[in-house]
């Protein structure tokens, strides 16, 4: 068997892909690309979230809300580490974050305009990630499917608050279950297409199926969601915005209506209506942080030097 058929056999058998493992090229390079853009839709994710923290309507709230958005911040640096051990370093993968050539989730390039939107990230925009990075646990690369397993506990929390802020709504004044039916309107459609494109239009389902990268395709996560969804709105006394959403007892799955595609595709080419906005936050945080970085260098440097001083003397 040649290098290539014995990695085959070790994913077919469901042995581990560990860091120093032969792999294919192109292996490596479509790990590199899911797991960094994974983690710079974490670090992007915490932007409309954060955008709530001054204003959330309780301290309680806002100290949930605060150790979400960090928890999404934790995500992103096991992920980074993770893509590290592929042989990419961070500072190539923010690069290509700024430059525009990483993608990273299109849910976050849309506006939180109300309170209610951290209901519905958190039941929608955390569901639709849990019900895709639950099977990543079984994902065929180590590291990424170890990090998996603490962020799918996290992202549990964090569906149940968001689920919990509109269930709250929904029992309020008129005015507040009309915030808990808009911020729904408003995320719903968006939230279907974080599962990416159709599966006869994603270029890159086949061969990951093959290396159990993913575990699922993009359409079966997404008939997944909706059969959760159409049950849980039941308790929320609110409606999903789709006139096609309908149980269908013979396939024992809810069909539902067309997703724009149109909008998909510009959302993701940088035509969103937040992109702009997404991306100069990052670019400036991070240029705001090199002075952390700095000086975070020079204290591992002075420690590296104290260390082999007392290696010298002892
Ligand atoms: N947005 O051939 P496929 C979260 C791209 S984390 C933008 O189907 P693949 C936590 C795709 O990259 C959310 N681009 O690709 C949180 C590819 O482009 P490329 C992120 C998208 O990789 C919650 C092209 O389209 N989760 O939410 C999108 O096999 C709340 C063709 O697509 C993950 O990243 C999209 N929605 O499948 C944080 C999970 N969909 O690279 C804060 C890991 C597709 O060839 C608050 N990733 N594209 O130029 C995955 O499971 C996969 O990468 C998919 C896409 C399923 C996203």
């Amino acid at each position: 068997m040649n290098q290539e058929e014995i990695f085959q056999q070790k994913v077919d058998t469901e042995v581990r892909i560990e860091p120093k493992d032969w792999m294919p090229d192109k292996y490596r390079q479509t790990l590199i690309r899911q797991i960094s853009q994974h983690a710079h839709s974490e670090i992007v994710g915490m932007l409309p979230e954060g955008n709530w923290i001054s204003r959330a309507p309780t301290l309680q709230r806002k100290a949930i809300l605060i150790a979400k958005v960090q928890d999404e911040a934790g995500h992103g640096l096991y992920l980074y580490s993770a893509a590290e051990t592929l042989g990419i370093s961070r500072d190539e993968m923010i690069a290509q974050l700024h430059s525009g050539k990483a993608k990273y989730s299109s849910i976050f390039n849309y506006p939180t305009t109300t309170w209610a939107d951290m209901g519905a990230i958190g039941w929608l925009v955390d569901g639709a990630a849990i019900m895709n990075q639950v099977p990543l646990c079984r994902t065929s690369y180590g590291p990424y499917a170890r990090g998996m397993v603490r962020i799918c506990k996290e992202e549990s929390f964090h569906q149940r608050q968001g689920f919990e802020i509109l269930l709250v709504l929904s029992k309020g004044t008129d005015e507040q279950k009309a915030m808990c039916q808009d911020a729904i309107n408003r995320w719903w459609w968006p939230s279907m297409m974080m599962f990416g494109p159709k599966d006869d239009e994603s270029p890159n389902t086949q061969q990951s199926m093959k290396w159990k990268v993913k575990r699922f395709t993009n359409d079966e996560l997404r008939q997944r969601f909706v059969d959760i969804c159409a049950e849980q709105i039941k308790i929320l006394g609110m409606n999903i915005p789709d006139s096609d959403l309908k149980w269908n007892a013979e396939k024992k799955h809810y069909d539902f209506g067309q997703i724009n595609w149109e909008e998909f595709w510009n959302v993701v080419s940088g035509n969103g209506p937040c992109n702009k906005e997404r991306l100069d936050a990052r670019v400036k945080a991070h240029e705001e942080g090199a002075w952390v970085r700095e000086a975070a260098n020079a204290f591992a440097e002075k420690q590296k030097q104290r260390a082999h001083k007392n290696s010298v003397a002892a």
